[in-house]
């Protein structure tokens, strides 16, 4: 029996707001405002426990270590760590902030993950995406291939391939583009979606926000998991879908199972998208496309009514969670409660205030990456991941002890603010029972931490 485990990320230490992701409407309104780490951390923390507390299989990634020295030493910033924080803080500080963000807490970004169910040799395959778009994400894919390595590190089960080569022909950003039908517990059907084609010079393709995946970055993605081509969607986003802010497929669309909400601009064609994707998951399929007229695709945008989870309950029936910036909206209310309807896609709502995240463009979905694993393979995991009410209680006091709840941007050459981050990390690899997996405790040598 196969079940989605829920991984996702806590929002670190450095949690802001710097403007860095243009096409994303959220985090360019946002640009300069005041945060509140702690805030943002207890949101996402609060996800957690209520989704656990359901039943349902979740798992938590750590923060990444932030300001990043090593991305900021690369760049040319020398001296000791107070040093190279204060010269980047001076004379561009706009890479003290990429090399600062707490992006990896959107862990739907992390990597793309095809179950054993799906794949040639029988494992789980997991790519972590490269996330070349954004220079601020691009570091993230290096300490989230460890992490995985760690987690995922039993050979006969789990692969984790190394990124994608990082170069913008091949930009991917994840499971955010990637979804799974199933209507039972065998193979799946695979459905990928990009925003451009690398090397089609005719494909349509945005003219205002960047595309961040390619055509070939999905096709590679499938070809290394070795996935089925009959099982393998493709479908390509509307440009005016992405130029309206629609910068990942899941701020416009969520599938679970045999499910697909999703709205009727998403797709240069979507029309033929649903239809090859019934064809192929089968009779159990059903698709529920949103129109125009109902909600338009800024409204979508402006309330992430299409970011919510989709999770499924112990009797297979849909539990929507969404967040509170949905039922603000009447319209997108509106969508929600015929989706809630008898008869309708949804069986029940659970409405969450993630504004923290939100205001970065990261909704519910985009908190986590969903890992389809067998019990045995749930068993062969390493690490202390899963949240139960304990492990939620203890993260929950490591978060009130650590964090912050107010940071602006020139907190981010407070050489304490580094401190309390690694101090924080160091802490949590214990609590995770992880190994180093960040650069600082492997520069002190740091073997298995326990
Ligand atoms: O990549 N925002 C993220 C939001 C990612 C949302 N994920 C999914 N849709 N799956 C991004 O645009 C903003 C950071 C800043 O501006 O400070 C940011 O990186």
């Amino acid at each position: 029996m196969t079940a989605d485990v829920c991984f996702d990320g806590l929002p670190g230490p450095t949690h802001g707001y710097a403007g860095m992701s243009r096409g994303n409407l959220a985090s360019t309104r946002h640009a300069g405002a005041v945060s509140n780490p702690r805030e943002a951390a207890l949101q996402g923390l609060a996800k957690m426990r209520t989704l656990a507390a359901r039943g349902v299989p979740q798992a938590v990634l750590p923060p990444h270590e932030r300001p990043h020295l090593p991305t900021l030493r690369s760049l040319g910033f020398a001296g000791d760590d107070a040093a190279v924080l204060a010269r980047a803080a001076k004379d561009a500080p706009g890479l003290l902030a990429a090399s600062s963000s707490a992006s990896a807490m959107w862990t739907a970004n992390a990597a793309t993950v095809s179950p054993s169910a799906d794949t040639a040799d029988g494992r789980v395959h997991l790519t972590p995406a490269n996330l070349v778009s954004l220079f601020h994400r691009s570091i993230e894919a290096p300490i989230t291939t460890a992490l995985l390595r760690a987690i995922f590190a039993d050979p006969r089960r789990f692969v984790v391939h190394d990124p994608l080569p990082a170069a913008t022909q091949l930009g991917d950003e994840g499971a955010a583009n990637h979804t799974r039908f199933a209507s039972g517990d065998g193979p799946g059907v695979e459905f990928f979606v990009h925003g451009r084609s690398a090397c089609d010079a005719g494909a349509p393709a945005p003219g205002r926000y960047p595309a961040r995946q390619t055509r070939e970055a999905s096709a590679a993605i499938a070809r290394r998991h070795g996935l089925d081509p009959a099982r393998t969607v493709h479908a390509q986003q509307h440009p005016d879908a992405i130029d309206a802010g629609v910068f990942h497929n899941d701020v416009i669309a969520v599938g679970q199972r045999a499910t697909l909400l999703v709205h009727e601009h998403a797709y240069v064609d979507t029309g033929s998208a649903v239809a090859e994707l019934s064809r192929r998951v089968g009779p159990a399929f059903r698709a529920d496309i949103v129109g125009d007229a109902e909600l338009g695709v800024a409204e979508a945008v402006a309330t992430y009514l299409f970011n919510s989870q989709l999770v499924e309950r112990p009797d297979g029936s849909l539990l929507l969670v969404a967040p509170a910036e949905v039922r603000e909206h009447a319209r997108a209310s509106a969508v929600l409660d015929r989706w809630l309807a008898p008869g309708g896609p949804v069986a029940e709502a659970l409405v969450l205030d993630l504004r923290q995240s939100m205001r970065n463009g990261g909704g519910p979905a985009c908190l986590r990456l969903r890992v389809p694993l067998t019990v045995a393979e749930r068993g062969a995991l390493s690490g202390r991941v899963f949240v139960d009410a304990a492990l939620a209680d203890e993260l929950e006091g490591w978060i009130r002890r650590h964090y912050r709840d107010r940071l602006v941007p020139s907190d981010l050459a407070d050489p304490a603010l580094l401190d309390e981050s690694r101090r924080s990390l160091d802490e949590l690899t214990r609590l995770l029972r992880l190994p180093p997996v960040y650069s600082f405790q492997r520069q002190r040598g740091d073997s298995m931490i326990r």
